[in-house]
């Protein structure tokens, strides 16, 4: 396929479907059409071979996404007028890609029996950017039922080849430390202590339940990306990194950040970078993820993580810390990203829902804890799209922060809780004390969901009764 750089397009006669329409003509012969030798009117003409077909992108469509065509070769021009990259790649062809606000011109062959077309960048078909051309023939076909259906199968069979899954270690970093994190007493602008974050997007190969590898997109090459562990205070200085080697524009955007949207949350193509600073002004357990177009897809792919902010001073030590984060997993192709199709649906039916990015990996594997220990759970529900009811069979939660609200320990009457109601995007900070030796199975209570990964285990003494 031959890609010309832009040039003027006076000379060509132009189909401009995104911008004309002669529907409000009933009489027979165009008037519009009679005004401009070449052009086709987007009802009910076909356009031939030769003609120049401009093709509009926005987020997330073509414009137009249907039309009928002559067999033969055609003059194409592709017109961004998104706010990210797109391309068109025809079933027959290469893609050609255009950045925001660019127009590039190509040739492209309609075969007898029509072509598709599509955006390659991840997500973006699923999101709605497809088109079919079709021939007479192939358009008389169809309208007799005989159009294939395409797309993904929904059913994806375990690869018993997948990699072995890597154990995401769930016990929490202390403040200012893990993959990437630094911490710098007094080195904040504000003579405070400053954490400093080397955040880098990573698009990988993961096996995100046993048998099925996903092409995952990660910061700092995990699901979830790296705790950061603040107090109340800190100033926090991310360089989010999105290195050339990229598919697609990312983002990050840290819930426990007052800043504007259109500014440190802004997507960076591959190959970009930036700083993104804030100040922890609010104690909680927050979420942070990509937001990039279409967030939905950025965040059911791996781009999420905690952020734990204690108070001043920091709460009051226990025996154990760990950190969970409940997400959904729609299991894409094997070796391919996530199914945003099926995470789109009005009512999502997860393949797996899971901690920490593996679904039954802390079954596989207890957490392990001492008979009686105090225990400090963080919390959080990423989604993206359904809620936790998170619960620990044998146990009761005696302390808990949820989203800025307090049950005590000890309080006036002595309540308690049996399980914490998570929406995407909050999150608790919870304490217990397995009272015997044994195994106390962790779930959310949404009782269709253990069974597809989110299921884990605590370990209290050598899991004996
Ligand atoms: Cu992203």
């Amino acid at each position: 396929m031959n890609i010309r750089s832009t040039a003027t397009l006076a000379a060509v006669a132009l189909l401009s479907f995104a911008t004309v329409s002669c529907a409000d003509d009933g009489a027979t012969g165009s008037p519009m059409a009679a005004r401009s030798a070449g052009f086709v009117s987007a009802a009910g003409a076909t356009i031939q071979p030769g003609d120049t077909v401009e093709f509009v992108t926005t987020e997330f469509a073509f414009s137009p996404n249907t039309t009928v065509a002559e067999p033969g070769d055609y003059h194409g021009v592709l017109v961004n007028n998104g706010t990210m990259t797109h391309d068109i790649k025809f079933a027959n062809g290469e893609a050609i890609q255009a950045a925001a606000g660019e127009r590039v011109e190509f040739d492209f062959t309609v075969p007898a029996d029509g072509v598709t077309f599509s955006c390659t960048i991840a997500g973006h078909a699923e999101a709605g950017m497809t088109g079919t051309i079709d021939t007479p023939a192939s358009a008389a076909a169809a309208a007799a039922g005989g159009h294939p259906t395409s797309g993904e199968p929904d059913v994806v069979e375990a690869n018993p080849d997948a990699a072995p899954y890597v154990l995401h270690d769930p016990r929490v970093p202390a403040r200012g430390e893990g993959d990437g994190v630094t911490l710098i007493v007094g080195g904040a602008p504000d003579g405070g202590d400053l954490i400093e974050v080397e955040m880098v997007v990573e698009e990988k190969l993961m096996t995100v339940a046993e048998g099925f590898e996903q092409m995952v997109w990660t910061f700092n090459g995990t699901v979830p990306g790296p705790v950061i562990h603040t107090e109340v205070g800190d100033t926090v200085r991310v360089h989010l990194v999105n290195p050339a080697t990229s598919s697609v524009a990312h983002s990050v955007d840290f819930h426990a950040s007052q800043v504007a949207w259109n500014d440190e949350m802004r997507s960076i193509e591959p190959g970009e970078d930036l700083i993104y600073e804030f100040t922890t002004d609010y104690a909680g357990v927050w979420m942070y993820h990509c937001g990039t177009n279409p967030v939905l897809h950025h965040i059911a792919n791996g781009m999420f993580g905690m952020v734990i902010t204690e108070p001043e001073g920091g709460l009051p030590p226990v025996d154990d810390e760990f950190f969970l984060v409940q997400n959904e997993w729609y299991l894409g192709p094997q070796g391919e990203v996530s199914s945003f199709a099926k995470a789109n649906q009005a009512a999502p039916a997860p393949d797996f829902v899971m901690f920490n990015g593996v679904a039954f990996q802390y079954k596989d594997h207890p957490i392990e804890v001492a008979t009686g220990a105090d225990v400090r759970l963080y919390v959080l529900d990423v989604g993206p799209s359904i809620d936790s009811s998170f619960h620990i069979v044998g146990t009761i939660f005696n302390d808990v922060w949820k989203e800025g609200v307090h049950l005590a320990q000890d309080n006036d009457g002595n309540w308690g809780s049996q399980a914490v109601d998570l929406s995407p995007a909050q999150g608790a900070v919870i304490e217990l004390s397995p009272q015997e030796d044994g195994l106390y199975p962790i779930v959310t209570h949404a009782f269709n969901f253990p069974g597809r990964g989110a299921l884990g285990l605590l370990q209290a003494g050598d899991g004996e009764p």
